[in-house]
């Protein structure tokens, strides 16, 4: 920190998305003067995309709350923290006496992941709230991942990560990390790391509805139709076994149902998928042998794989491919991180590893994952009245109106709460319904440990981010808000034995820094629990500002595993049943199910975009309108549009009004728009959004539409129509 009229440089490490990238910032007499790569960042080597350089926007940000705010009728009043926390307090207390602890539901969005303090201290106030009704951006995301490890490797966070610097063959399906910079895999300048692949001889093959930008670079690319990707998966795994191409070697030792596995996948032939993935059966015989037969080989499954009806069989088979192939925990595979923080360890030992369906939403009936039900699901536990029903949200770093399945049903509901509170630093779409809005510090006003993302990274590495600026005055950092809301709480629904435990623990380590500091010393690299003069300690790591390398990803099974029988369960019995949902369902496919919804919806990530919330930056939104829908050329022919037309497009939930743009990038029959955007309702505080509002995707997903196993959202392959 500084108030000299020097330039000074400031090293830390972008949050903004999970590529981790150093950035070099420079301040003069407290203003930012340039945000550029931090060549001497060890992992990221100078990387860095648009983003970097708006969180100087971010900062500087007019809109962005520093202060409580309270709704009324005039619009919203500034309050001191004292009568925010207190208001806070009192009402969802109110609604807990009045109608018990499950009528208040949280809501954790993204960024709360990217900050470390709320890691550490959000779930403190979640507990506290003693509530089941329990959501995130997980159920948008990434659920099938963790339920396919929580079955077959016993944690939910025990992720496998692609090894793409070793990797002879990457196939890649349902990411496009070109774009989005890596997701379950952090892995700063990817398209470079990309591009070394080929460079030292491999393949890259992309499969996707739409040639991507990642496409672009790779070797390959295969259209599939969205939704189907389980049948190509399967259909890999037949031709694998049915031709003696899988070579588990040591994984055979301590695996445990792959004979199963041999006989679920024998009817899924190519011949017989062909027709629903739109992949002729020679492709994905070709397929399957390249990367059977690839010295080393990964196979990667994104958000385009977890977010489909089949989304859980999707993230297992993943894991079966390379297992089978012998790819799993090897280098140039799928491997295990071993993190500074090990969060994987810590909760390993103390038994927090994941549960599945201990419980099932009330109004649907979906089930529970780690302690969370779907998002799904949320609006209409909010909206269908009963014993049980939700009338107060606590939402946190979240928007979920533009980021879950029908935002419009979602709006609605919240309009009927009896109370929201949203800790935000916006009033966006969703926190414009809360009553009250409690602001954290910005990016650039504290510290930060990429907690979770050095996890899912494809080396071992560990960075400190110090402050850059000295927080606003009377501004509270997101875990202090956290905190505060929990020592309020914690009377009402915590049992006393663990309120205690809890109290005695946040007394010992203060705040996040201390955890940060016991976390190293207890962990892998620290030396356990000694005060070891060459293990890693918090003061170690501030001393290094472009981060310590702790060298590639090593093998580690099996004793990392944390299953009851130690072994990897390839055949979890929940995946086993769900296969006879997929056998049914390609029995009664035909390409005309959706009757006039002619068309199938999916997504798509931009550069200069980030998730719902970035759109305020001038710097990123400015230039042409990219909130389009793209169509291929056939398409368009048979409904006779013209390039930039505007168009109107409905799903079963909702209409929107679109540009469309033409290009044979697109899979014909399949359209594509991007998500995040629809800044057009009335009440937002984000001038610069509102002036390239664009519409939200998620005004056509459906929230029925989900992965019946999982919960997760099927945002992928939405039946729309257009109509002009
Ligand atoms: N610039 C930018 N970067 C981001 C984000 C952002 O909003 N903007 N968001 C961040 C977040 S939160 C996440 S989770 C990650 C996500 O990271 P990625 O998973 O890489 O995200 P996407 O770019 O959405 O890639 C999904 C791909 O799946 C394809 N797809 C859609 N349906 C199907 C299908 O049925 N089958 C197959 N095989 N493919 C399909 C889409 O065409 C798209 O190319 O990105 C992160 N990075
Ligand atoms: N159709 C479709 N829908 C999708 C996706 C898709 O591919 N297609 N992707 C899904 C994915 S992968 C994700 S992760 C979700 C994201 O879904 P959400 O997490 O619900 O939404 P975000 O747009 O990330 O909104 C983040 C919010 O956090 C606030 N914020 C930013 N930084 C901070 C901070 O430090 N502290 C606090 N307290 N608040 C902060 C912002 O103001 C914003 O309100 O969207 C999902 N929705
Ligand atoms: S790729 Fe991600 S981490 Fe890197 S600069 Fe861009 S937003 Fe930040
Ligand atoms: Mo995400």
């Amino acid at each position: 920190m500084t108030t000299t009229s020097q330039t000074i440089s400031h090293f830390r490490t972008c949050n903004l998305c999970e590529a981790m990238c150093g950035i070099e910032i420079k301040v003069q007499d407290g203003q930012v003067v340039s945000i550029a790569g931090d060549r001497q960042d060890s992992f990221s080597r100078g990387h860095i995309c648009p983003k970097a350089v708006a969180l100087q926007d971010l900062h500087s940000d007019p809109d962005r709350l520093r202060h409580p705010v309270r709704r009324t009728a005039d619009g919203w009043e500034r309050i001191s923290w004292e009568e925010a926390f207190d208001t806070v307090a009192t009402k969802l207390r109110e609604v807990q006496m009045k109608h018990g602890p499950d009528a208040v539901a949280s809501y954790s969005g993204n960024p709360n992941v990217h900050n470390y303090g709320s890691i550490m201290f959000g779930p403190f106030l979640l507990r506290s709230l003693g509530t089941k009704n329990k959501f995130s951006a997980t159920s948008v995301d990434q659920l099938p991942h963790h339920l396919a490890s929580f079955l077959m490797f016993g944690h939910q966070l025990a992720l496998p990560i692609p090894d793409i610097d070793r990797t002879d063959f990457f196939l890649i399906m349902g990411g496009n990390p070109v774009v989005s910079n890596g997701s379950l895999m952090t892995a700063p300048d990817v398209a470079n790391r990309i591009k070394d692949i080929r460079k030292r001889g491999g393949k890259v093959v992309v499969v996707d509805p739409r040639k991507t930008e990642t496409a672009e670079i790779a070797d390959e690319h295969l259209f599939i139709r969205p939704g189907t990707d389980a049948w190509l998966l399967m259909a890999m795994l037949q031709v694998m076994f049915a031709e003696n191409l899988e070579k588990p070697g040591r994984l055979l030792e301590f695996t445990s149902g792959l004979e199963q596995i041999r006989e679920l996948v024998t009817a899924f032939t190519p011949e017989a998928v062909a027709g629903v993935t739109g992949i002729p059966a020679e492709r994905i015989r070709t397929l399957a042998r390249a990367f059977a037969g690839a010295k080393t080989a990964v196979c990667y499954g994104r958000i385009g794989l977890s977010t489909q009806e089949f989304g859980g069989l999707c993230q297992w088979l993943v894991n079966l491919v390379n297992l089978v192939t012998g790819n799993l925990d090897a280098p140039g595979g799928s491997m295990f991180t071993l993190p500074a923080f090990d969060t994987v360890g810590i909760s390993g030992r103390t038994g927090q590893r994941g549960s599945f369906a201990r419980r099932r939403t009330r109004v649907r009936n979906l089930p529970e994952f780690g302690g969370e039900f779907p998002v799904a699901a949320l609006a209409e536990e909010i909206l269908t009245p009963g014993p049980g029903q939700i009338r107060a949200l606590v939402s946190s770093a979240g928007n979920p109106v533009l980021s879950t399945p029908n935002g419009g049903q979602l709006e609605q509901a919240l309009e009927n709460l009896d109370f929201m509170v949203s800790i935000d630093v916006y009033v966006n779409e969703t926190t414009r319904h809360a009553h009250i809005i409690l602001p954290p510090t910005g990016p650039l006003e504290h510290e930060n440990y990429d907690v979770v993302f050095h996890v899912l990274a494809i080396r071992n590495t560990a960075k400190y981010t110090p402050a850059l600026f000295e927080p606003a005055p009377d501004t509270r950092h997101d875990w202090e808000i956290f905190l505060e809301l929990f020592r309020r709480l914690a009377g009402d629904q915590l049992p006393p034995r663990e309120k205690k435990r809890i109290t005695k623990w946040l007394a010992k380590h203060k705040g996040p820094e201390g955890v940060l500091d016991w976390a190293f010393r207890s962990g892998p690299y620290g030396g356990r629990f000694k005060q070891s003069a060459t293990g890693l300690t918090l003061g170690k790591l501030k001393n290094a500002p472009h981060g310590i390398d702790l060298g590639p990803l090593v093998p580690c099974l099996p004793k990392r595993l944390f299953t009851p029988s130690k072994r990897i369960e390839a055949a979890p019995e929940p995946f086993v049943a769900d296969v006879e949902r997929l056998r049914l369902r390609l029995q009664e496919w035909s390409a005309s199910t959706n009757g006039d919804f002619d068309l199938l919806l999916i997504g798509r990530r931009q550069l200069r975009s980030n998730n719902s919330w970035m759109h305020n930056s001038f710097r990123l939104v400015k230039g042409k309108d990219r909130c389009t829908l793209l169509i291929h050329p056939e398409d368009a022919v048979k409904r006779q549009l013209t390039q930039g037309q505007t168009v109107r497009v409905a799903s079963r939930v909702g209409t929107i009004q679109t540009k469309i743009d033409i290009t044979a990038e697109m899979m014909p029959g399949v359209v594509s728009l991007p998500h995040g955007w629809g800044h057009t309702r009335p009440g937002i505080k984000l001038q610069t959004a509102q002036e390239f509002a664009g519409v939200s995707l998620n005004d056509l997903t459906d929230h029925a539409a989900v992965d019946t196993l999982s919960g997760n959202a099927a945002l992928c392959g939405v039946p729309v129509r257009i109509e002009n």
